[in-house]
């Protein structure tokens, strides 16, 4: 696998590093927002607390009668859960300025991969620091960030130091950043595979990296090459990023719900071919093309396909939707809507975006420049494709 370099932030007591940032007399102090304690006999639980009040032990998700009784003289405050998403929105539109592929995780979490921003930016540990100023400067809060090869270390790494951190684990040293830690650092090892693992004499990571696979495939199942996998730093995941696609879609919804194959496969036909004839009449090709099915209890799937090379063609997207079709249509279930799309534009195509021909040198560099923008500022920062009339996948919602 080509090398990586990829990034986990996590903000430090997230709710209550914003409540502290507003409200000054809750700074040093422990904070916890949640429940209303009522003296004691309150209902509901902590969202979290701040690093004050993790001394008393209280924590997120415990009952706040415990953390009461835990920490009487804390400040407890309701959560404001539309300030803290304003806050979170601004947050990722930083890590944005460094590359879409950004993959969130909850409001306060990210994976990144870095490795196509490095030359723009720097290495994974000036871009860690960059984020961390840009999100002190802006928003006067800390992060966290790990930054590693693969998403499993970054996401150890984020937490090693919090609150504040910043480590990096070198490709070349992941076996002595895994070695000294305990097995409960282990994706995925819950506290019956712990006793499991602490009963054959294994506490460390190291510990448990001695071991051959076979060896733990027998003594804990189908996990033992999960977990033998994570001693040795071997995660494959790819940062998923949610970036919306710029794609060509189109959809119908059907009068009444239809479980018909062959008029769905019409429709789905005629469908492709609208789509096509959009992507020429745009001078666009794709190469993921989408098949949409909802059904009439509402639920949706989406199936798609990346083929070798980029088309507009209608044969091609129809060809590759109806064995996406064949391949996930019950014919027991009503359908409701059904769609087509096609994304995955290669990079050539953008400069086609031109609606004014003959003046391609200028748009060539209109192009250059638009990639700079996008590079420095993140891919909303500028967008052309409404010029085309091409809607996104993602919003192509009823
Ligand atoms: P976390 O990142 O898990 O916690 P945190 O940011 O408060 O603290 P840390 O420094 O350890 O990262 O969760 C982010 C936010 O999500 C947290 O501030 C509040 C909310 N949350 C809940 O409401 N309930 C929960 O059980 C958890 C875990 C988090
Ligand atoms: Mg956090």
């Amino acid at each position: 696998m080509e090398n990586r370099t990829i990034l986990h932030m996590d903000m430090d007591a997230f709710f209550a590093a914003v409540e502290q940032r507003d409200y000054p007399e809750y700074r040093g102090k422990p904070l916890i927002v949640g429940a209303d304690p009522q003296g004691g006999k309150g209902r509901g639980v902590v969202s979290t607390c701040s690093y004050e009040a993790r001394k008393f032990g209280v924590h997120s998700a415990m009952p706040i009668q415990t953390a009461y009784k835990l920490c009487p003289h804390g400040i407890y405050v309701w959560p404001n859960g539309r300030l803290y998403s304003m806050v979170s929105k601004r947050i990722f539109a930083i890590l944005h300025e460094f590359t879409d592929q950004v993959e969130p995780l909850s409001i306060d979490e990210a994976f990144m991969d870095v490795t196509g921003s490095m030359r723009l930016f720097g290495d994974g540990e000036k871009i860690a620091q960059l984020i961390k100023e840009r999100i002190k400067e802006r928003e006067d809060l800390t992060a966290s960030v790990g930054v590693a090869p693969t998403k499993y270390l970054a996401k150890i790494a984020s937490d090693l130091e919090k609150p504040d951190g910043l480590v990096v684990v070198h490709p070349d040293k992941i076996k002595e950043f895994l070695n000294p830690l305990p097995i409960s650092r282990l994706w995925g090892a819950g506290k019956e595979t712990q006793k499991a693992l602490l009963k054959m004499g294994i506490h460390t990571i190291g510990e448990l990296a001695i071991y051959p696979k076979d060896i733990l495939e027998k003594k804990l199942g189908k996990v033992g090459n999960h977990f033998y996998k994570l001693a040795h730093g071997i995660d494959n995941r790819k940062v998923e990023s949610t970036e919306v696609v710029k794609s060509v879609s189109n959809e119908h919804t059907f009068f009444k719900d239809i479980k018909d194959g062959e008029k769905l496969r019409k429709r789905l036909a005629a469908l492709c071919d609208k789509v096509a004839y959009r992507l020429r009449k745009s001078n666009l090709e794709g190469r993921t093309i989408h098949l949409k099915l909802r059904y009439s209890d509402f639920s949706t799937i989406t199936r798609n396909r990346t083929i070798q090379n980029a088309t507009n063609e209608t044969d091609t997207i129809q060809k590759v939707i109806s064995e996406l079709f064949e391949k996930n249509y019950m014919d027991d279930r009503q359908i409701r809507l059904i769609g087509v799309g096609v994304s995955g534009f290669p990079n050539h195509n953008v400069k086609q975006l031109s609606l004014f021909d003959g003046q391609s040198k200028k748009f060539q560099q209109l192009d250059a420049l638009e990639d700079q923008i996008k590079m420095k500022f993140g891919s909303h920062s500028i967008k052309r494709a409404n010029s085309l009339g091409a809607s996104s996948w993602d919003d192509f919602d009823e």
